[in-house]
């Protein structure tokens, strides 16, 4: 078996891809060269990119693109149009012929002629947001087919709540073999079969060949049979035969369960010698192999040109759909729901939302009950849920731990989509990316719960949320060693550190009920990015009662002022806020004017302007305390700053005992201070 270096001696897709480029020509197979020409041409320009995707599969995606999706380009956020997803978004100039050949705004050949170039549409690897049509951010792979399970269940969602005439569309995804080895894809594709997402169908780019070379080299799963034992429907089509393609995607249209279709391609399909081959993944073909690939499709057009025949053929299957659009609009136009569905659509919140939550923080402020701020975010969901029928959630088999469940929400399950409450399975990573898919698809507010320690299993879909800026609202419990007897593995020292360092997130940390209700406030509020509410299992003191003003969303204020001219400042979060309140105290007796500052939220504080932070702050010597890594707190302690936290792993044990050990107490602020006093 040939590396990925060398190209193998003998190669017997080179026979295979003979054979089909000696079958008649068809309009067809010119609109699938057109893209392979510009695939072609794009990374060649570029000498960087992916040939062999597009090129590989350009038949089958032509065959979807001019006879399945559903799409009007005059439109790409028509709501009730087909999702596509380049799950293999190492194949991108795949997607942007296609936008390009189809006539959406914002993919001119002018841009893909700055394929990979700084600021081009073009990106190396497919970006939301970067041009109309690019459903969602791919290349890690994996993503992309999981993310779609997201989408696909939204579609069936949004359908139980306003009906067919508005919600009816399809979600299809190309992936290759690396995203059906990663493990993400057990997580999607067992979630997609129990929840039997019919209206989700899988293009399989079977071409055996990955980077390292043949797929044999790594795996010898039997794709069709795991798909089936996940409960999906399946076929095998040759992916150069139209007419089979078609068939199994008819067949998907009927499927009762999601479908995948393996499409036996070869990659860099065209290519004289390197079809088939390693050699035409990842890198320009070279000169000589790209005339070549050209010579073999007969393509003897400029680079970067389109004849005018081809060119409107693309263009009238990208206005294929504008009828069934404007049929579509009509009846949105009557539509009873018709109010509803675009505030949700928008995203916007309903006028009432805030009312509960207000109610229920007057509660809190006139009981000040002592709270694990799981329990308050349970309190906080039992006041949204109702009133903000957009918001759906779901937790990893954590429901009562994690605290997301509300009476009423009714439950998703299989053939049924009208509750609002999935239970996603002890599936971390494949949650996280469906909250994603679920945000992008829009109409939808998602939350996802799980252990706070186990966003290990999530982060690379934490990452796409923030990449994307996504509203997706992360339910993290049992936040530190204050979960107590789980012990280590389940006690998150590191997380908040390496969460934080991550753009576009914001990671709440409340310090008591009240915090909590705000933290919840800012993240159903925030329409760029990601939330990550991080809570303790553990019970924590009411801090507050006043209620005028969102504290936390300044990120952090003055929650005690010294009491006389401050002569230290403890900055605490979450539940060690309680213990700097204390130790407060006590230093107050001693003659040792303090004051507490709350940190809730790191990056909303960084926000602020410079005087508010340095009043909040102060001039004078401070103390940091968290039950986590002290990574990051310098940047608030400065350098003469005291950290108070964890510099190891935890401890099983009976969480106020485990605090003891690790020296995180009210005696050991008193002393820190007093020792940074002198
Ligand atoms: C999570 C992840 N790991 C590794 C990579 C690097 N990578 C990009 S493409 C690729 C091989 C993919 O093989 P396949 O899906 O078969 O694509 P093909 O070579 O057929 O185009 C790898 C390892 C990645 N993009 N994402
Ligand atoms: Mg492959």
């Amino acid at each position: 078996m040939a590396g990925p270096t060398e190209l193998p001696t003998d190669n017997p897709a080179l026979a295979r891809q003979a054979a089909i480029l000696a079958r008649p020509v068809t309009p067809a197979s010119r609109m699938a060269d057109a893209i392979r020409a510009l695939a072609i041409d794009a990374v060649e320009a570029a000498n960087s990119g992916h040939p062999g995707l597009p090129m590989g599969m350009a038949d089958v995606a032509t065959t979807l693109w001019t006879r399945f999706l559903k799409f009007d380009a005059a439109d790409p956020s028509w709501p009730d149009r087909d999702r596509f997803v380049l799950s293999a978004g190492h194949g991108s100039m795949l997607l942007y012929a296609l936008l390009h050949l189809t006539g959406f705004p914002g993919m001119t050949i002018e841009d893909i002629k700055r394929f990979r170039q700084l600021h081009s549409p073009a990106a190396g690897h497919p970006e939301h947001g970067e041009a109309p049509g690019i459903e969602t951010t791919t290349g890690p792979l994996g993503q992309g087919l999981a993310t779609a399970v997201g989408m696909a269940l939204a579609e069936r969602m949004l359908a139980a709540r306003f009906g067919k005439s508005l919600v009816d569309h399809r979600t299809w995804v190309i992936a290759g073999d690396g995203d059906l080895m990663e493990g993400i894809s057990h997580e999607a594709i067992g979630l997609a079969g129990h929840l039997r997402l019919n209206k989700l169908t899988v293009l399989f780019d079977d071409n055996h060949i990955s980077i390292d070379g043949d797929t044999a080299l790594a795996v010898s799963d039997d794709q069709i049979k795991r798909f089936a034992a996940h409960g999906w429907a399946t076929k095998r089509v040759d992916g150069y035969d139209p007419a089979q393609i078609a068939a199994a995607l008819s067949f998907a249209l009927r499927s009762k369960k999601p479908t995948l279709i393996a499409c036996r391609t070869i990659i860099g399909f065209g290519a004289p010698t390197k079809a088939g081959t390693a050699a035409a993944h990842g890198s320009a073909l070279g000169p000589k192999e790209a005339a070549g690939a050209k010579a073999a499709m007969h393509w003897d057009e400029p680079p970067f040109t389109i004849p005018g025949d081809l060119s409107q053929l693309w263009l009238a299957a990208g206005s294929r759909g504008a009828g069934g659009r404007r049929a579509w609009l009509k009846r949105l136009a009557h539509h009873t729901m018709r109010g509803e569905f675009e505030r949700v659509i928008d995203g916007k919140l309903p006028e009432t939302w805030h009312e509960a939550v207000h109610a229920l923080k007057a509660e809190i402020a006139a009981t000040k009950p002592k709270l694990a701020s799981r329990a308050a975010s349970q309190k906080v969901l039992d006041a949204l849920v109702p009133a903000t029928p957009e918001l759906v959630g779901g937790s990893a088999d954590l429901t009562g731990s994690n605290l997301t469940f509300v009476k009423g929400m009714g439950t998703v399950a299989p053939g049924n989509y009208g509750g609002r409450y999935i239970h996603f399975g002890i599936r971390e990573h494949g949650m996280a990316a469906a909250g994603n898919g679920i945000a992008l698809h829009r109409g939808l507010i998602p939350y996802v719960g799980t252990f706070f320690v186990f966003t290990d299993y999530a982060r690379p879909a934490i990452r796409m949320s923030a990449i994307m800026r996504l509203r997706v609202i992360y339910v993290l419990t049992h936040d530190s060693i204050g979960l107590g007897e789980d012990g280590p593995t389940h006690q998150p020292v590191e997380h908040l550190a390496s969460l934080r360092a991550m753009p576009n997130v914001h990671v709440f940390r409340p310090a008591d009920a009240l915090e909590t209700a705000e933290c919840w406030e800012l993240a159903i509020r925030r329409t760029d990015g990601p939330s990550l509410l991080v809570l303790s299992r553990q019970a924590l003191p009411a801090q507050r009662s006043d209620i005028a003003e969102n504290r936390s969303a300044r990120g952090g204020y003055v929650l005690a002022e010294a009491e006389g001219a401050r002569q230290a400042t403890i900055i605490a979060t979450g539940s060690e806020v309680s213990i700097a309140m204390d130790a407060r105290a006590a230093l107050a007796a001693e003659g040792i004017p303090t004051a507490v500052v709350s940190l809730p939220c790191w990056e909303l504080f960084a926000e602020q302007d410079e005087a508010y932070r340095a009043q909040v702050l102060g001039g004078a010597p401070r103390i940091g305390v968290e039950a986590a890594s002290a990574l990051g707190w310098e940047r608030w302690l400065g350098p003469d700053g005291v950290f108070i936290g964890m510099s190891s792993f935890g401890a099983s044990g009976p969480w106020e005992e485990v605090y003891r050990y690790f020296g995180i107490t009210n005696d050991a602020i008193v002393a820190a201070v007093k020792k940074r006093l002198g």
